[in-house]
């Protein structure tokens, strides 16, 4: 139910003039439950550069995540599914389900990824994660490797992922556009994502034009491991 609709049934239902305020204040109170929004950055445009410009940054984080959050918000109410969580919006969405299933990727995509990046990013993961790590892929340098590859190889718009999956294991996995590996119902290869890199030309080419490369050598030195081993902390217990 939009305003428009919740203005109408109220006027038809004889809501009292008096009463109105406090109904719309109860309307307001449960709209904000179900909206989603985009946190801010915790620091300013230009604090990644020179590894990732202050232009791409702005446009990236108050356009393009604005732009998925907001058609997330009027999917959400198109499906009524105001109040489930983003997690659990993933886990059912249908392949046909284009709106909820584009936006509500773009949602959680960009926020994990813009939550993983820091001017002052833990250099290197420790403990548990590292050791998984260095279980799953040999080495640090192996696993960078291979997820660096998997990034650079993604045809078009899409994402790498290194998640947690059901065997318990950490694995990388690419899915396009804004899929996401909680889709369990688009998706071949699922899993919980705990990192993930945005290779859409959108997250780089202001700066570094084709080179996706470059891009993805320059990540590494923004991305917060303190970020991953809290998703990682937060499955393992
Ligand atoms: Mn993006």
């Amino acid at each position: 139910m939009n305003k428009r609709e919740f203005l109408r049934i109220s006027a038809l239902s004889g809501i009292g003039m008096g009463l109105f305020p406090e109904a719309m204040g109860q309307f307001n109170r449960l709209s904000q439950l179900s909206t989603f929004v985009v946190p801010s950055l915790g620091f300013s445009y230009d604090a990644l550069q020179p590894f990732i410009d202050e232009e791409t940054m702005r446009v990236h984080h108050s356009k393009h995540f604005q732009g998925y959050t907001d058609k997330l918000n009027q999917a959400v109410l198109d499906k009524s599914m105001e109040g489930k969580s983003i997690e659990f919006i993933l886990q059912h969405v249908e392949e046909s389900d284009v709106a909820l299933r584009n936006n509500g990727g773009g949602y959680y995509n960009h926020k994990m990824f813009f939550a993983s990046l820091s001017p002052d990013p833990k250099p290197s993961p420790e403990g548990k994660l590292l050791a998984l790590l260095e279980a799953n892929f040999g080495s640090m340098e192996a696993f960078k490797e291979k997820f660096s590859n998997a990034a650079a190889s993604v045809f078009g718009s899409g994402w790498t992922w290194l998640v947690f999956n059901t065997q318990g294991q950490l694995e990388i996995i690419s899915t396009p556009n804004q899929d996401n590996p909680l889709m369990s119902n688009v998706v071949k290869e699922t899993g919980i994502p705990i990192l993930g890199i945005d290779v859409w030309e959108h997250a780089y080419y202001l700066h570094y034009q084709n080179k996706r490369s470059e891009y993805l050598v320059a990540f590494w030195k923004v991305l917060d491991w303190k970020f991953v081993e809290e998703q990682f902390e937060k499955l393992s217990g």
